[in-house]
């Protein structure tokens, strides 16, 4: 399954998303049911993703926001000033703040999906930093991004922290990346966020919280789609899990079915067995071999890489 693929929101007259009943249909026949990962973040979903990034189990937000403000000096240096900060899927934007004041950028390009949002943090954001010009950009950037001409005679950075890319399984990593070249252009460079392989148990941890936020996020979706597509899912007989899949090197989330289960979406009927899973989420983790020849593959070729003081979490800055 791969599943953090990103397109535009497509409404029929009824208001249903239909590429959301299409990719759950599709992958609720599978012998394997599996939903991609990008509709977990409807509005409930994105806010208990904002509380994950709380909880004292789920390290990997912490960690980067520690190496993105203390190695202010090191990005200035390997990066210079008076490039164009291009940040994809910005969000919020915030962990961008301390890039910006750490390499003084001549411009800030927020590219996000959900256009709201996105104006919104660019406001916030340029009122944190009067005189830098904010250009916001709606789109998908799984494809080459048409970036605005006010920053056409600039170097690009490209931005993309979280982990995000971790998301993806490689091919799709190899795609976003190559996008991102082809966005940037000649010249630029590359400051990615990747999570580093480290102890299962704390690993699988930061996927299954105590405090159950992420079992929360989990089943949110079974929630969305009982709510969106017509489904009858018995919510209380799912369970969250978080397993670690060592082949792949990843965290993967689950939908265990607590007993044997029967339950209809969109008029369509499904059956899961007890201990029968619908596979929600992939959360890659690196070393460094293989985040280098992830980045590699996707055209960028690695030049620096900062890890936080527990070494759970790396910032990896590349040249296109
Ligand atoms: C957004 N992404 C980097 C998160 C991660 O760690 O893979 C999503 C997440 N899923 C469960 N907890 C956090």
């Amino acid at each position: 399954t791969d599943n953090a693929g990103l397109k535009l929101v497509d409404l029929d007259e009824s208001g249903v998303d239909r590429a959301f009943r299409a990719d759950v249909l599709e992958g609720m026949r599978g012998p394997q049911k599996a939903i991609p990962a990008r509709w977990l973040y409807d509005d409930a979903g994105s806010q208990l993703y904002e509380d994950i990034t709380q909880v004292p189990e789920y390290y990997p937000a912490r960690a980067e926001t520690e190496i993105l403000k203390s190695r202010g000096a090191d990005f200035a240096k390997a990066i210079g000033s008076g490039r164009a900060v291009v940040e994809f899927g910005s969000g919020s934007s915030v962990k961008t703040p301390a890039l910006l004041r750490a390499i003084g950028p001549a411009a800030y390009v927020p590219l996000d999906i959900a256009g709201d949002f996105l104006r919104a943090a660019a406001a916030d954001l340029s009122a944190k930093f009067p005189g830098l010009p904010v250009y916001p950009v709606e789109a998908d950037f799984m494809r080459r991004v048409e970036l605005p001409h006010e920053v056409a005679h600039l170097a690009k950075l490209g931005f993309f922290p979280g982990g995000t890319l971790g998301n993806m399984v490689a091919r799709t990593a190899t795609d976003l990346l190559r996008a991102m070249r082809e966005t940037l252009g000649e010249g630029s460079m590359l400051l990615v966020g990747m999570d580093l392989i480290k102890d299962q148990s704390v690993l699988e941890a930061a996927y299954d919280d105590a405090g159950r936020v992420t079992a929360e996020f989990n089943l949110n979706l079974a929630r969305r789609i009982n709510r969106e597509l017509d489904g009858t899912i018995p919510i209380d007989k799912l369970e969250h899990a978080a397993r670690w899949n060592d082949q792949y090197a990843r965290v993967e989330m689950h939908l265990v079915a607590r007993e044997a289960i029967a339950f209809e979406i969109a008029g369509e009927r499904f059956a899961m067995k007890a201990g029968e899973t619908i596979h929600t989420e992939n959360s890659h983790k690196f070393d460094r071999r293989s985040a280098d020849k992830q980045l590699l593959a996707g055209g960028w070729t690695p030049v620096g890489r900062w890890l936080d003081a527990e070494e759970r979490f790396s910032v990896v800055l590349a040249e296109a």
